[in-house]
């Protein structure tokens, strides 16, 4: 449990906000793309064009749910997703942590790999990078050093066009622990420091549906490495898996999924259900630890 890590540090400092770990902490997923697979599209205008009203109302939503993280995304990365450019990423971007930052006391986290992406949103005020590549784009982990915000990161085997065709490990534990340190080692020697590092095992992103359990029974131990432990499964296709529900109908699944990994000592929560999951969490806080 969190409350009881005394490895990883209570707080996370994100540009001027502090995010305290002894409690569960819930990430408002806001998508920002034509296609993503679960959302896609719905903060569009007629034209394809973010509508910035529809995302100031998603996010008021959130941040009432009690969300204290906003994750904004640009690139989808939904299994068999088409690359974006850098240039169409900061179009869909940027505007939207401006218009978030001046408006909201809230968190805002980008949820990209490129490095003009976190250049950019960390003067308009974002307070953390979650990057599904683990800042190994060229320039990104400088530009992250440089921003000074937390940074996430996630393991994935392959990239998104073709990750889920045939993902294979030796023994997925082992591998996604040394990847995942592999990675703190080069942001540490890029000068970030450990207390602005975040892991995250990366569920669905090159993991078959055992892969996935596997590392979810191993969650304590990902919990146990010293840095605060980040959690993506809200409406994942291995919960269409075990509940052969669409993911419009994957909100129950994706909460007992994120009550179990709070259980096992995840500290941030990246989620699409945000008032649904934090009651999930204060239930967990109240029976395991203290909690809310
Ligand atoms: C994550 O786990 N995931 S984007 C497919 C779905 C539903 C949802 C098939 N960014 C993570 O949410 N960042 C994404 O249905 C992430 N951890 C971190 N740190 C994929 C996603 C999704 C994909």
């Amino acid at each position: 449990m969190p409350e009881n890590c005394n490895k990883c540090p209570p707080q996370l400092r994100c540009g001027g906000r502090v995010l305290d770990l002894q409690k569960p902490q819930i990430m408002a997923v806001i998508n920002v793309t034509p296609d993503s697979f679960s959302d896609g599209g719905q903060l569009q205008d007629g034209a394809g064009v973010v509508s910035i009203d529809k995302l100031l109302e998603r996010v008021e939503g959130a941040c009432r749910g009690g969300a204290t993280i906003i994750d904004i995304g640009g690139e989808s990365t939904r299994p068999g997703a088409a690359p974006v450019s850098e240039q169409e990423e900061c179009d869909r971007v940027l505007p939207a942590v401006e218009a978030v930052a001046q408006r909201f006391d809230v968190v805002i986290s980008v949820d990209t790999s490129s490095a003009a992406v976190i250049r950019e949103s960390a003067v308009l005020g974002a307070g953390m990078v979650n990057d599904v590549r683990a800042l190994q784009r060229p320039g990104a982990l400088l530009a992250a050093a440089e921003s000074g915000l937390p940074v996430c990161l996630m393991h994935m085997q392959g990239e998104p066009d073709k990750m889920q065709s045939n993902p294979r490990y030796r023994n997925i534990v082992d591998e996604v622990t040394q990847f995942l340190l592999s990675r703190v080692a080069a942001c540490t020697a890029a000068g970030i420091g450990k207390e602005n590092i975040l892991l995250d095992p990366g569920f669905g992103f090159g993991k078959s549906l055992d892969h996935n359990l596997e590392l979810f029974r191993a969650l304590s131990h990902f919990a146990e490495l010293g840095f605060p432990l980040m959690v993506g499964l809200s409406r994942k296709s291995m919960l269409g898996s075990i509940t052969h529900r669409d993911v419009s109908e994957r909100m129950p699944a994706s909460i007992v999924a994120a009550a179990l990994a709070a259980e096992r000592g995840a500290h941030i929560f990246r989620v699409h259900d945000v008032e649904e999951t934090r009651d999930a969490l204060s239930v967990v806080a109240a029976i395991v630890g203290r909690r809310e």
